[in-house]
C-alpha cells in the first residue's frame, strides 16, 4: 500500500485553500521595536550554548519592516491563505496588563495588505514566544498564564476580529511543554518533567479560555494546530498493513497518548484518557487539574490544525537513555528509521504516514475539520546562477500533497494545505543552519528567490492540484 502514490493528476476540491505558514520569532526581527518586551526566545538564544551558532532572531528575515514586499511574494506565488503567528511581547511586553498599540499596529497592518492582496490571514496566537516576565513569574506551569493569555487573545481579536475570521489558538502546546520544560531543548529550557505536565494542562486550559473569549467575541474559525504524527512500528513503515506485536501495540499507545490524546481527548471530547493520568499521577501528581477545566478546555472548535513532518517509529523494550520529552514511557524504544531517505534534519520521508494520520483524525475526532496548517522539508539548498534546484523539497512537497488527496478520497474532510515555510528562517534550536522555505533568504542581504519548489507550488494552486508526471 505503500505504493499507491499515483503520478498522475490529483485534482483537490474546489474550495480546497492553498496556503503557505511562518511563525513571528523566525521571520519578524526588530526585537526591540516599538515597545516589544522580551520573550523567552529571546532569553533562551541569547543564553550560550542552546541555539546552533549563537544563532537569535533578533534580525530573522527581517520581516517587520518587509512585510510588505514579502506580500508581494506571496502574491506573486498565488497564496489564497497566509498563516502568521502574532508575538505576545509586541502587544503586552510583560505579557499582562496594559495594551500597546504600536505592536498591534503592526500586525493591523500586515493584514490590511494581505487582504488588498485576496490573501486570507489565518492567525495564531501562540508559537512558543511566552514573554519572559511570565516566565519569571513560573510560566506555563503556573496557572496563572493560561488566564493571561486568553487576556491576550482577547485584545488581539478586538483590533483585528473585524478582518481575520480564522484564528488558531496554540501551536504545537506538546512542544511547547515536553521540549520547553521537559528536555530543555526549547526555550524556557527547564528539564523538570512534573513541570511539563502541568504546561500542557495550563496551555490546554489557556486555549480553552482563549477559544470561548475569542468565540464572544464573534470568531468564526476556531482551531488548535498541534505536532502530529502517526505513531507506528519499524515493519509499518514500508508496510502499514503490518500487525504490531502485542508489546509493541503497547509502546505504540502510549506515545500516541503523550502526542495526540493528551490534547485532542480533551480539547475535543472534555477527558484525559486514563492512561495519561497515571503518567501524570507518577510526574508530579494531578493537585495541578481542577473540577471544570475539562469542561473549559472542552470548547467547540471548527478545525483541527495538522503540523506533519514524519511518523513517530517506536517499538517495546528499554528507551535509549529515556528522554525526558516522554516522562511515563520509559519502556519505549524511539527506532531510527533507515531504509527511506530523510530530510536534512535526519527525520525520514514517509508521505503515507500523512495520509494515515488523516483518516484516523477523521475517524477519532470527527468534531472538527482538518488543516494542514504545517508541512515541509529542510533540505542543503545551493544557489547557483541565481536558481535553487530543490528537487528534494518539491519531491517531498508532491509526495505529501498526494497523500493528503488520498486520504480526501478516503473521506477525510481537509480543508486547505499551508506548506511550511515561507521563507528560510530561525529554525528554533538549529538556528539558521535549517531551511525550510519555498523562498530562499539570503541572510546577508536579505535577498529572497523563489526556489524551484516555489515556482513548482505556484503551478500547483493555479491547477488546483497535480499534474500527472
Ligand atoms: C514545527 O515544529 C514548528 O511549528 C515550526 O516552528 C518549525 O520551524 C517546524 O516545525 C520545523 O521544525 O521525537 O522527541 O525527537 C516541529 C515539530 C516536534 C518535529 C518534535 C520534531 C521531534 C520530537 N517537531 N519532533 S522527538
Amino acid at each position: 500500500r505503500g505504493a499507491t502514490l499515483t503520478e498522475g493528476r490529483a485534482d483537490f476540491p474546489a474550495d480546497f485553500v492553498w496556503g503557505a505558514a511562518t511563525a513571528s520569532y523566525q521571520i519578524e526581527g526588530a526585537a526591540k521595536e516599538d515597545g516589544r518586551g522580551l520573550s523567552i526566545w529571546d532569553t533562551f538564544s541569547g543564553t550560550p550554548g542552546k541555539v546552533a551558532g549563537g544563532d537569535t532572531g533578533d534580525v530573522a528575515c527581517d520581516h517587520y519592516f518587509r512585510y510588505a514586499d514579502d506580500v508581494r511574494l506571496m502574491s506573486d506565488l498565488g497564496l489564497a491563505a497566509y498563516r502568521f503567528s502574532v508575538a505576545w511581547p509586541r502587544i503586552q511586553a510583560d505579557g499582562t496588563g496594559l495594551v500597546n498599540s504600536r505592536g498591534l499596529d503592526f500586525y493591523s497592518r500586515l493584514v490590511d495588505k494581505l487582504l488588498e492582496a485576496g490573501i486570507t490571514p489565518y492567525v495564531t496566537l501562540y508559537h512558543w514566544d511566552l514573554p519572559q516576565a511570565l516566565e519569571d513569574a513560573g510560566g506555563w506551569p503556573e496557572r496563572d498564564t493560561a488566564y493571561r493569555f486568553a487576556d491576550y487573545a482577547r485584545a488581539v481579536h478586538a483590533r483585528l476580529g473585524d478582518r481575520v475570521q480564522h484564528w488558531t489558538t496554540l501551536n504545537e502546546p506538546w512542544v511547547a511543554a515536553f521540549l520547553g520544560y521537559g528536555n530543555g531543548v526549547h526555550a524556557p529550557g527547564r528539564r523538570e518533567p512534573a513541570a511539563a505536565f502541568r504546561a500542557a494542562h495550563h496551555l490546554l486550559l489557556g486555549h480553552g479560555l482563549a477559544a470561548r473569549a475569542l468565540r464572544e467575541a464573534g470568531a468564526e474559525e476556531i482551531g488548535l494546530a498541534l505536532n502530529l504524527s502517526p505513531v507506528i512500528t519499524p515493519a509499518q513503515v514500508g508496510d502499514p498493513a503490518a500487525v504490531a506485536s502485542l508489546e509493541d501495540a503497547e509502546a505504540v499507545g502510549r506515545i500516541d497518548t503523550l502526542l495526540t490524546r493528551q490534547f485532542l481527548d480533551p480539547a475535543l471530547r472534555g477527558e484525559y484518557p486514563a492512561e495519561l493520568l497515571a503518567m501524570i499521577e507518577r510526574n508530579g501528581g494531578l493537585a495541578h487539574i481542577r473540577d471544570g477545566d475539562l469542561e473549559i478546555i472542552n470548547q467547540p472548535i471548527e478545525v483541527i490544525g495538522i503540523n506533519y513532518y514524519n511518523p513517530c517509529v517506536v517499538e517495546s523494550g528499554p528507551g535509549q537513555a529515556a528522554d525526558e520529552a516522554w516522562p511515563g514511557s520509559e519502556d519505549v524504544r524511539f527506532c531510527s528509521v533507515d531504509d527511506v531517505p530523510a530530510t536534512a534534519m535526519g527525520w525520514p520521508i514517509v508521505p503515507n504516514g500523512l495520509s494515515r494520520l488523516l483518516v484516523r483524525l477523521a475517524d477519532d475526532y470527527p468534531e472538527a475539520g482538518l488543516v494542514i496548517t504545517e508541512n515541509g522539508a529542510a533540505f542543503e539548498d545551493v544557489v547557483e546562477d541565481g536558481r535553487v534546484h530543490d528537487v528534494g523539497r518539491t519531491g517531498y512537497l508532491d509526495h505529501h500533497l498526494r497523500a493528503v488527496h488520498a486520504a480526501i478520497a478516503d473521506g477525510a474532510d481537509v480543508r486547505g494545505y499551508l506548506v511550511w515555510s515561507l521563507l528560510d528562517n530561525f529554525e528554533w534550536a538549529y538556528g539558521y543552519g535549517r531551511r525550510f522555505g519555498i523562498v530562499h533568504v539570503d541572510f546577508d542581504t536579505q535577498r529572497r528567490l523563489f526556489k524551484d519548489s516555489a515556482l513548482w507550488y505556484r503551478e500547483v494552486i493555479k491547477q488546483n492540484g497535480l499534474r500527472g508526471n
